[in-house]
C-alpha cells in the first residue's frame, strides 16, 4: 500500500502547526477527508442542489437518484440484503436513539432487561437511559476484564426471560478491542434476542459485513469513515423495522397526512423524517468508494501492522501503562504517562504538532471500572505512517523527561 500517495488525498495532512508538521492521531473522534470526498460536496451544491423525493423537476430527480445510488453504496458496503434496510441518520448517536426510542415503543415493558456493556459510548448507554426511565426497563452492563475484554462467561449468564435487546460497540473507542460480536449475536439469538451493534469505530477498519454477522441493527457514522460529518447509516433488518413505530414525524415520512388520522411511509423513509442530508450521503458514498478501492482488508491488514508498531514502541517508553490488552485490537492506544495528567500530556503533545485525545472519550463507566480520570489516546487512520508514530513516541519520551 501507497501511504505516500494516499497522504496525498487527504489535502489536511500537509499542513503544519506551530511550525511543526502537523501528526493526525485523533482518528477515532473524526478523520480527515480526501480530495473526493470534499469535491463531492462542492459538486453537488454546485451542480446538482434540490430538495429530494419532492420534485417533478429535473434536478430534484437528479439530487434524488444521486442519494438513492449512495443508499445502494452502503448496502453493498455493509453487505446488507437491500437498500430498504439503510436508513440514512444524523450518525451513530442518532441511530442508536431511532432504535431506542422505536424499539421501546414496539417491544419494551415495565421490567424487560436490555444488555449494554462497561465499555460503551455515552452513546450507547444515555438514550437507553433516557427510555428506560420513562418506560420502567433496566439497563445492564456486560462487566469487562482487566485485559479489556467482555467478560464472556458474565455475558452468557446475564440472559433471562426478561431479556429483550443487546446494544454493544464492535470495537471500543477506548482500548481498541475488536469484541466477538459474530458470538454475541449466536449467543442472543439462541436466546431469541435481537442485538444492535454500534459500528463507530469499526466500519472505518474491519470490512463489515452485517448478514454475516447476523446483526439486526448496525450504526455508524460518516465523518468517522472519511465522510462528511452530519450523515450516518442505520441498517436494521426489514423484519424488525416493519414493526417499529416511526422515530420522528414530519415530511417524507408519511404516506397520507389527515386530521383523523396519518399513514407512515415505506421503509426506509417512514424512518427518515424531514428534509435529509441528501449532499452528505452522496459525499459519504464518494468516502465508501474510495475505501472500496484500497479494499478493507488492505485496510485492516495495514492498520493492525501499525497498531503493533505503536504498541511495541510505545510499550517500551518506561513509565508508560497502556490501557486494553485485547489481541484483537484495532486502531487506537489508549495510556498513561507516570502520574501525569492525561490532559497534561495532551497539550504538551499538541505543541509539538501532534494531535491526540485525551480525557474519558465519552465513556465514564469504563473509566470507572479501571480506576482511572482518563487516558490519552492516539487513534490511527489508513494515512498514518511509522514516522508518525516515532513523532509520538518520541513526544512521549520528551514530555516523561520534563517530568
Ligand atoms: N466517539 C471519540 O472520540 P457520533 O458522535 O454520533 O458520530 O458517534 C458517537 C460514538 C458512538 N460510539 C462509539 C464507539 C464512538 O466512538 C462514538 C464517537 C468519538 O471516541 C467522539 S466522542
Amino acid at each position: 500500500m501507497d501511504i505516500t500517495r494516499i497522504r496525498e488525498d487527504f489535502p489536511i495532512l500537509g499542513q503544519k502547526v506551530y511550525g511543526k508538521p502537523l501528526v493526525y492521531l485523533d482518528n477515532a473522534a473524526t478523520t480527515q477527508k480526501p480530495l473526493c470526498v470534499i469535491d463531492a460536496v462542492s459538486n453537488a451544491y454546485r451542480n446538482v442542489n434540490a430538495n429530494v423525493h419532492r420534485g417533478v423537476h429535473f434536478l430534484s430527480q437528479q439530487a434524488t437518484e444521486r442519494m438513492e445510488a449512495a443508499r445502494e453504496t452502503v448496502r453493498r458496503f455493509i453487505g446488507a440484503g437491500s437498500t430498504e434496510e439503510v436508513i440514512f441518520t444524523r450518525g451513530t448517536t442518532e441511530s442508536i436513539n431511532l432504535v431506542a426510542s422505536s424499539f421501546a415503543k414496539a417491544f419494551l415493558k415495565s421490567g424487560d432487561e436490555v444488555l449494554v456493556s462497561e465499555m460503551e459510548h455515552h452513546s450507547n448507554i444515555v438514550p437507553w437511559q433516557l427510555l428506560a426511565e420513562r418506560v420502567g426497563f433496566k439497563l445492564l452492563a456486560i462487566p469487562v476484564t482487566a485485559d479489556g475484554l467482555l467478560d464472556m462467561e458474565a455475558f452468557r449468564n446475564m440472559f433471562t426471560e426478561r431479556t429483550k435487546l443487546v446494544s454493544v460497540a464492535h470495537v471500543s473507542n477506548v482500548l481498541g478491542t475488536v469484541n466477538p460480536v459474530r458470538e454475541i449475536v449466536q449467543t442472543a439469538h439462541g436466546h431469541g434476542v435481537p442485538v444492535l451493534i454500534d459500528g463507530a469505530q469499526s466500519v472505518p477498519h474491519l470490512p463489515v459485513n452485517v448478514r454475516e454477522l447476523d446483526a439486526d441493527f448496525y450504526a455508524f457514522s460518516g465523518h468517522k469513515v472519511y465522510g462528511p460529518t452530519g450523515i450516518g447509516v442505520l441498517y436494521g433488518k426489514r423484519e424488525l423495522l416493519e414493526k417499529m413505530p416511526p422515530y420522528q414525524g414530519g415530511g417524507e415520512m408519511i404516506a397520507h397526512v389527515s386530521f383523523e388520522g396519518t399513514t407512515f411511509n415505506e421503509l426506509p423513509f417512514k424512518f427518515e423524517a424531514g428534509t435529509p442530508d441528501y449532499i452528505g450521503a452522496v459525499a459519504l458514498a464518494e468516502a465508501l468508494d474510495y475505501l472500496s478501492a484500497i479494499g478493507m482488508e488492505a485496510v485492516d491488514r495495514r492498520e493492525r501492522q501499525l497498531c503493533s508498531y505503536a504498541l511495541d514502541a510505545m510499550g517500551a517508553i518506561p513509565d508508560i501503562r497502556i490501557i486494553g490488552n485485547a489481541s484483537d485490537r484495532c486502531g487506537v492506544v489508549s495510556f498513561l504517562l507516570g502520574d501525569i495528567h492525561p490532559s497534561d500530556v495532551g497539550i504538551l503533545l499538541d505543541k509539538l504538532g501532534i494531535a491526540v485525545r485525551t480525557g474519558h472519550h465519552c465513556a465514564e463507566p469504563l473509566m470507572r471500572r479501571f480506576g482511572i480520570p482518563g487516558t490519552v489516546r492516539a487513534s490511527l487512520a489508513i494515512y498514518n505512517t511509522e514516522a508518525e508514530i516515532d513523532a509520538l513516541v518520541a513526544g512521549i519520551d520528551r514530555i516523561r523527561k520534563m517530568f
